[in-house]
């Protein structure tokens, strides 16, 4: 018999997490994005093709953006908010595209979940997972769930190879930022299978009306720091602008360094992207949330979330989040104009 390869030891691996199990629940980040949805999809099916036990998703707080609740839609995914789940009702307990107790998932203190894949760096919790699969070079944690699939011989049905190839698209924005070769084979591979039809459609999923005021209240609110923008983005039902804000402002020409911050349900949610390998956004995120909250990321692109206490510090809190940020990038506090404002 030939030696098996690395993931076929780990699909043997995760095959004897699951033997026996009878109810599966996978726990994802808040306001997941395509990536997660996708990766969550792709474990479900892989899951119930090995052992045949359904599973639920769940999540924290509203999925905003567009495209990702087109994918929500495309993918008929029942999505189960995090407080009104009975985690003790579930013998299986998976995550993935996030770790357990990063802050950024609503994955109870007292749960240990079974299995973990991910491509965020490794957490030391993390470790005490029976199964975990966490590889910080790959561009996309769909990336990671194609290669099991394939090992375990499933062809992917149409909308999920659609959902892969998208998550996977979306975290490396089209296979160009932080990524690996492996993102790049899986992702040929999927789209071979992909609805291209449907992947446009995603892609350009109908947005609500408050889309724009949102949009035009973050341009509005855009400070200018030499090659660094700040935007504050206020109150928010849903966190996925700030996310949106920030890639559109790193489109700017003269702009290398984003960052994007709003209230959302009592927290503030912070969105960092750079384009310099001197100013990495994951090493940049963990200076401004420092001792007020947690956060990480990839070099391009990070998140952080710092819990507001009392409505009262709002304002200072988001003015030394903005003044750790431009000290790490030793830009001046005090040079800034507003985006808007600025001669082209
Ligand atoms: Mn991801």
């Amino acid at each position: 018999m030939a030696p098996k390869t690395s993931i076929q030891r780990k699909l043997a691996a995760l095959k004897a997490v699951v033997e026996g199990k009878r109810r599966l629940l996978i726990v994802l980040q808040d306001t997941p994005d395509p990536d997660a949805l996708a990766s969550a999809a792709a474990l479900k099916t892989l899951i119930r093709e090995l052992t045949n036990i359904p599973g639920s998703i769940t999540h924290r707080g509203e999925i905003g953006r567009a495209e990702n609740r087109a994918l929500v839609q495309y993918l008929r995914l029942n999505m189960r908010q995090c407080d009104c789940i009975e985690f003790d009702r579930f013998d299986l307990i998976a995550m993935v595209d996030t770790q357990p107790y990063t802050g950024n998932n609503g994955l109870p203190e007292h749960v240990l979940p079974d299995i973990v894949i991910d491509h965020h760096p490794c957490k030391r919790s993390t470790y005490r997972v029976p199964f975990h699969d966490v590889r910080g070079r790959y561009g996309a944690t769909s990336s990671i769930l194609y290669e099991y699939l394939n090992a375990a011989g499933i062809v992917p049905s149409v909308p999920l190879a659609t959902a892969l190839f998208y998550g996977i698209r979306s975290d490396t924005q089209d296979l160009g930022r932080d990524c690996i070769e492996a993102d790049i084979r899986a992702g040929q591979d999927l789209f071979v299978l992909a609805n291209k039809r449907a992947l446009s459609e995603i892609q350009r999923g109908h947005v609500r009306r408050s889309y724009y005021h949102l949009l035009a209240r973050a341009l509005a609110n855009t400070q200018v720091y030499g090659d660094a923008a700040v935007s504050n983005l206020g109150g928010l039902n849903h966190a996925d602008m700030i996310a949106e804000a920030a890639d559109l402002l790193l489109r700017d020409d003269n702009i290398s360094a984003v960052m994007c911050y709003g209230v959302c349900e009592n927290r503030l949610c912070i969105s960092l992207r750079t384009r310099d390998p001197e100013r990495r956004s994951d090493h940049l995120i963990h200076r401004i949330v420092s001792r007020l909250g947690t956060g990480g990321g990839h070099p391009n692109y990070a998140g952080g979330q710092i819990p507001l206490k009392t409505p009262e510090k709002r304002q200072a809190l988001e003015a030394t989040v903005t003044r750790r940020f431009l000290k790490a990038l030793k830009l001046d506090t005090r040079l800034s104009e507003s985006l808007l404002d600025a001669k082209e």
